[in-house]
C-alpha cells in the first residue's frame, strides 16, 4: 500500500510526499530489500512521468525534476543498498551509451553491484564506441554494462558490441545491456550476453555469471 503510494507521488511529483511515505516506510526494520522495493516502485512511478511527458501533460522541465527527486531518493537508499560484503568478487565497465544522457538506472546498478562485492569502472553518460574499446582495454573487466533508455540507444549498443568484436575483445567479457527500452530481441540484435529492466536481476546475472551463489540459495 505505502509502496503503491510512493509510485504514485514520483508520478504526481509530490516531494513532500514522496519523502514522508518513504519515511514511514523504513521507520520499521529498514533493509536493502526494502530499499530495492522502493526503487522499483519509484521506477513504476517514473513511467507515469514519461506517459504524461508523452501526451504533453508534462513538459522537459518535470522530466528533469523527476530525475531530480530519483537522484535524491537513491541518495537517501545508498546507506541501506552498500550494506553488503566488503570482498572484491569480479570487475564492471559501467556506461550510458553514445547520445544518451540518463544516468539514474545506471547508477542504481552501480550501487548495488557494489553493494554485491564488485569493483566497478564507471565512465559515465553518453560515451563513444571508443571509450568503451580503450576502457575495456586499459581496466580489463569480466563484464561489460551498458545503459540506455533511448530508443536510439539500442544502435549505438550494438555499434559497440561491433566494435568489440572487431578489435578481438568481445570473447574476453560477458556484456549485459539495461534500460527500459530493451528486450531480448534487441539484446539479440546488440549481440550482448543479457538484458534487464531491472538492476536487482541485472546484479543476479553478474553474480551467475562470475558463478556466485545468488541470494535465495
Ligand atoms: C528522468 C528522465 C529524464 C532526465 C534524466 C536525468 C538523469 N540524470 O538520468 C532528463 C530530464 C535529463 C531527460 C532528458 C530527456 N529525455 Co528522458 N526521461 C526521464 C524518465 C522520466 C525517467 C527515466 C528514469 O530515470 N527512469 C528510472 C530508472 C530507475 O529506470 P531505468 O533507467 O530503466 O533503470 C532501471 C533498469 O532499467 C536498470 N538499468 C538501467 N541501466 C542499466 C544498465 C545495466 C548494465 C543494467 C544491468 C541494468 C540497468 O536498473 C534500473 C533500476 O532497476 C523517462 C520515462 C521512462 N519511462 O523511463 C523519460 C524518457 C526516457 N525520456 C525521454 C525523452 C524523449 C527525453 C529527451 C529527448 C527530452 C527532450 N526533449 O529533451 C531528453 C533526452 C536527453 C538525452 N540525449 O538523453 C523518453 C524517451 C523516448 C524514447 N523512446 O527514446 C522517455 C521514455 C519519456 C517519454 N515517454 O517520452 N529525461
Amino acid at each position: 500500500m505505502i509502496l503503491e503510494e510512493i509510485s504514485k507521488a514520483i508520478g504526481e511529483l509530490e516531494e513532500e510526499r514522496l519523502f514522508q511515505l518513504i519515511d514511514e516506510y523504513l521507520s520499521v526494520e529498514p533493509s536493502a530489500q526494502k530499499a530495492q522495493d522502493i526503487i522499483s516502485y519509484c521506477q513504476k512511478g517514473t513511467k507515469v512521468v514519461g506517459e504524461k511527458y508523452h501526451t504533453g501533460e508534462y513538459f522537459v522541465g518535470d522530466l528533469i525534476y523527476s530525475g531530480e527527486l530519483l537522484t535524491e531518493v537513491i541518495d537517501l537508499l545508498k546507506p541501506l543498498i552498500r550494506s553488503g560484503p566488503n570482498v572484491h568478487i569480479g570487475k564492471i565497465l559501467l556506461g550510458t551509451v553514445r547520445g544518451d544522457l540518463h544516468d539514474i538506472g545506471k547508477n542504481i546498478f552501480k550501487s548495488m553491484c557494489e553493494a554485491a562485492g564488485f569493483n566497478v569502472l564507471d565512465i559515465g553518460i553518453d560515451q563513444p564506441v571508443s571509450t568503451f574499446v580503450q576502457k575495456v582495454r586499459e581496466f580489463k573487466p569480466d563484464i561489460v554494462g551498458m545503459s540506455g533508455v533511448l530508443t536510439i540507444a539500442i544502435e549505438a549498443m550494438k555499434e559497440t558490441v561491433d566494435e568489440l568484436k572487431k578489435v578481438g575483445l568481445r570473447d574476453d567479457i560477458k556484456i549485459i545491456v539495461g534500460g527500459n527500452p530493451l528486450s531480448q530481441e534487441a539484446t539479440d540484435y546488440i549481440g550482448a550476453d543479457a538484458f534487464t529492466v531491472n538492476a536487482n536481476e541485472g546484479v543476479q546475472i553478474c553474480k551467475d555469471w562470475m558463478e556466485l551463489p545468488t541470494e535465495d540459495e
